[in-house]
């Protein structure tokens, strides 16, 4: 039989993060891939800082949003509707009683454009509203993206606490969390 390739004991090699495998859920409703775009950027640094992510359109999550972990939720509006994707969702989150979302934290961003400007950002409003209104807890301000102006400034600025205040209200430490570099560089000196 062909050796088993063992990892040597000297290799350098640093892993990224321990997996301690908080449930993180991104949900996003899109038509033309933005706020999918985003919900997929937050996985794949979700998942470098050890989260166990999945990402999803909302519609796949009518009827269940987990109370383990968190969800985060990017969403667009279509003269103020929902996505194609997100309107299931939104249907019966509307139609949710007071308190059936309790023990679910979240957290919102809406991708939207000023030049639509009686229905800006109106689902994300109202996705947000409606999650309180039925209980669940938010972990960060709603944010906003305007795609006329400074539409990935807005996201950054709401991005910027995210892994933050996460880690706080989930528990998990944050010395856990070793962004370094996979490999290291050293410099040769030549001649
Ligand atoms: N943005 C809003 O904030 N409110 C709206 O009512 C709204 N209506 C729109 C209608 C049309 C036909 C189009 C093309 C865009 C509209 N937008 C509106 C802007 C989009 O929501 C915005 O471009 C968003 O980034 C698209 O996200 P997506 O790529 O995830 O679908």
């Amino acid at each position: 039989p062909a050796p088993r390739a063992e990892p040597r004991e000297d290799t350098k090699t640093k892993v990224r993060a321990p997996a301690h495998g908080t449930p993180l859920l991104l949900l996003f409703g899109s038509n033309s891939g933005a706020s999918e775009a985003f919900a997929r950027r937050i996985a794949s640094d979700g998942s470098a800082r050890g989260y166990a992510t999945h990402v999803a359109p909302l519609d796949d999550h009518a009827g269940k949003l987990p109370r383990e972990g968190a969800v985060a939720i990017i969403t667009a509006s279509y003269n103020g509707q929902p996505p194609d994707n997100a309107r299931q969702f939104c249907t019966w989150l509307d139609g949710l009683p007071e308190g059936a979302l309790s023990g679910v934290r979240y957290a919102v961003f809406g991708c939207g454009n000023r030049d639509w400007a009686a229905t800006y950002q109106n689902v994300p409003r109202r996705v947000d509203e409606q999650l309180a209104r039925a209980g669940a807890t938010v972990l960060l301000p709603r944010g906003e993206g305007d795609a006329r102006a400074d539409f990935f400034g807005d996201f950054e600025q709401w991005y910027a606490p995210f892994w933050g205040t996460l880690g706080e209200a989930l528990g998990v430490a944050p010395q856990e969390i070793d962004m370094s570099p996979l490999y290291e560089v050293e410099a040769v000196p030549s001649g």
